[in-house]
Order: C-alpha cells, then structure tokens, then sequence
C-alpha cells in the first residue's frame, strides 16, 4: 500500500514536477479493481476544430501490471497515441499495443507524452465543462472518468497561474 515512491520507471516522463505533498484533495479519482485515474483534463478546442487530447494519471496500486488497452467516449473517437521528438520531428504514434503500467507504478499521460488523442469532435470542447468517457483495462473492470475541460493551451490540470504567455497552440 504505501508505494508512493514507486513510480515505475517511466523512460518517457515529461513531467518534472514533484507534487509531493501537494493537496491531494482537490484531486478528482476515479477507481477500479487496483488501478486509480488522477485527474482526467483536456484543453479547450477551438469552435469546428475536430481534434483535441486528454490527459491523466494512473496508478497501479496491484502487484501485478495492468495495460490500459482502450479508450471511449460519445462525444469523440479516442485513440492512445504517444508523442515523440526524433531528430527535430514531431510524431505521435498510436499505442496499438495499450500502455503498460507496471505493478505499483504510476504512468501520467501529459502534455508532450502520451495522451487520449480525441477526433471526430462532435462539440468544441468548452472551458469548464466535463467530458466522459470509458477506460478498458487488461485485469480491472472498465472505468469511468470525465475530463475536465481546461483553458486552451493549458499543459497541466490546475487553474492558470496568471500567466500572460497566451499559452502555446497545437
Ligand atoms: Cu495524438
């Protein structure tokens, strides 16, 4: 139980921020079987664009690895994609294989990694509002989560910092 400390290893992290400490209230979890989903969040889109990402965390509080090998939703079609960098290239491949998250482990998709890629927008994606949409795993029983909506261009889930950079655009 108390493997906070865990976090599995990930080669990918984009994310160097150590919430330690930081005020687990607010967070929004969503929990099946021994995987727990921190903070679904997505980015406002612009009215008629017809893509969009989500982000979140899971934690793997088991002994044995779980694999997120699904995403669905009404309000869009969602992919698990993976963003990379290579020689100055931009890609994001779909994970066809699902993501592993080791036993004990913790795996965040965010802003620069991975991410629930969502097409077929069938509504902008509004400030404020909450989405829902299914996660499927290997082992745990499929899980229901809603998206946040934040700020255009926002590259973490909490309020903006009174920021004026505008944000950087995809
Ligand atoms: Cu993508």
């Amino acid at each position: 139980m108390a493997s906070m400390l865990l976090r599995g290893g990930l080669s990918g992290c984009v994310f160097a921020l150590s919430r330690t400490g930081a005020s687990s209230a607010l967070a929004q979890e969503f929990k099946s079987g021994d995987i727990t989903v921190e903070r679904p969040w997505a980015s406002a889109t612009p009215k008629g664009a017809e893509v969009g990402a989500g982000y979140l965390t899971i934690r793997n509080d088991g002994a044995s690895p779980e694999r997120l090998i699904g995403l669905a939703a009404d309000f869009a079609t969602l992919e698990l994609h993976e963003m990379k960098m290579e020689n100055g290239v931009m890609s994001m491949p779909e994970l066809k294989n699902g993501l592993n998250i080791p036993a004990h482990g913790v795996v965040r998709l965010a802003p620069g990694g991975y991410h629930a890629m969502f097409t077929h927008l069938k509504h902008p994606l509004t400030k404020g509002e909450k989405v829902k949409a299914v996660l499927t795993f290997e082992r745990a029983p499929p899980l229901a989560v809603e998206f946040s909506v934040e700020r255009a261009g926002a590259s973490e889930p909490s309020p903006a910092k009174s920021d004026s950079m505008g944000g950087m655009k995809m």
